[in-house]
C-alpha cells in the first residue's frame, strides 16, 4: 500500500486531479481511498468524491499538519486496517505543509519509498502567487516528487515556459509535467507513479 498527497493552493485544482487519479487507478482494478482536509468548506469536497464511488474520510475540524496531526495518523490506520486499500490519496489543506504530513505518514504506517508527494501548481496564477508569496509557494513544492503544472488548457506558451522556469529553480529535482487536471490531459506521468508503488 502507498500513500500520496496532493499538495497545491486553495484552487490550485486538487480535488479534480485526485478524481482522474482515483477513478482511472480504480477502473485497473486498484483499491483507492481518499482522505481530505478542509477547514470552513464542510462537505463541499466529500460530496465531490463520493459521487465517485471511493472510501473517503473527511477531517474539517483543523489542519492534520498541526491541530488534526493526530486524527490523521488514526484515520490512516483505521483505513489500511479495515478497507486495505492499495492507494491512500490524502489532500491536505491549501495552507498545509507537506514535509510535516510526510513525516507524520511515516510515523504512522509506512517506509521511506511509500510515500509520494505531488505538488499542483496553478499556471494560470503562479506568477502572481509566486511573487506574493514566494517562501510558501518553495515550501509547498521543494522536494516533491513531481510537481504537475495544472490548468495549461488556460496559458499560452509564453506562460508555461516562465511557470515551468519558476518551479525548476525552486525543485531542479522533481519530475514537471504539464497537465490540465478538468480535461484528463497529461496524467500519464503521474497514474504511473501511483500505478508503479501501489
Ligand atoms: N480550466 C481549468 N480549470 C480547472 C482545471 N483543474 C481544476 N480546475 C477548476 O479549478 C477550480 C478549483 O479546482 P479544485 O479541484 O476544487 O481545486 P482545489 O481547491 O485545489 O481542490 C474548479 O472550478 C475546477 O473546475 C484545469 O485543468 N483547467
Ligand atoms: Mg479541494
Amino acid at each position: 500500500m502507498i500513500v500520496c498527497q496532493i499538495v497545491g493552493f486553495l484552487g490550485s485544482g486538487k480535488t479534480t486531479l485526485l478524481v482522474q487519479l482515483g477513478s482511472e487507478l480504480g477502473k485497473e482494478g486498484k483499491k483507492v481511498a481518499i482522505i481530505v482536509n478542509e477547514i470552513g468548506e464542510i462537505g463541499v469536497d466529500g460530496a465531490v468524491i463520493d459521487s465517485f464511488g471511493f472510501q473517503s474520510v473527511e477531517l474539517t475540524e483543523g489542519c492534520i499538519c498541526c491541530t488534526l496531526a493526530g486524527s490523521l495518523q488514526n484515520t490512516l490506520k483505521i483505513i489500511s486496517k479495515e478497507y486495505q486499500p492499495d492507494l491512500i490519496i490524502i489532500e491536505p489543506t491549501g495552507i498545509a505543509l507537506p514535509n510535516i504530513i510526510k513525516k507524520m505518514v511515516r510515523i504512522a504506517m509506512v517506509g521511506e519509498d511509500a510515500m509520494y508527494t505531488i505538488g499542483i501548481v496553478d499556471a494560470f496564477r503562479a506568477e502572481k502567487l509566486f511573487k506574493e508569496a514566494e517562501t510558501f509557494c518553495r515550501t509547498q513544492i521543494d522536494g516533491a516528487d513531481i510537481v504537475a503544472i495544472n490548468k495549461i488548457d488556460l496559458i499560452d506558451n509564453g506562460v508555461r515556459d516562465k511557470v515551468s522556469d519558476l518551479v525548476r529553480n525552486i525543485t531542479p529535482k522533481s519530475k514537471i509535467v504539464f497537465i490540465s487536471a478538468k480535461q484528463a490531459q497529461g496524467l500519464e506521468s503521474l497514474l504511473e507513479l501511483l500505478r508503479e508503488a501501489s
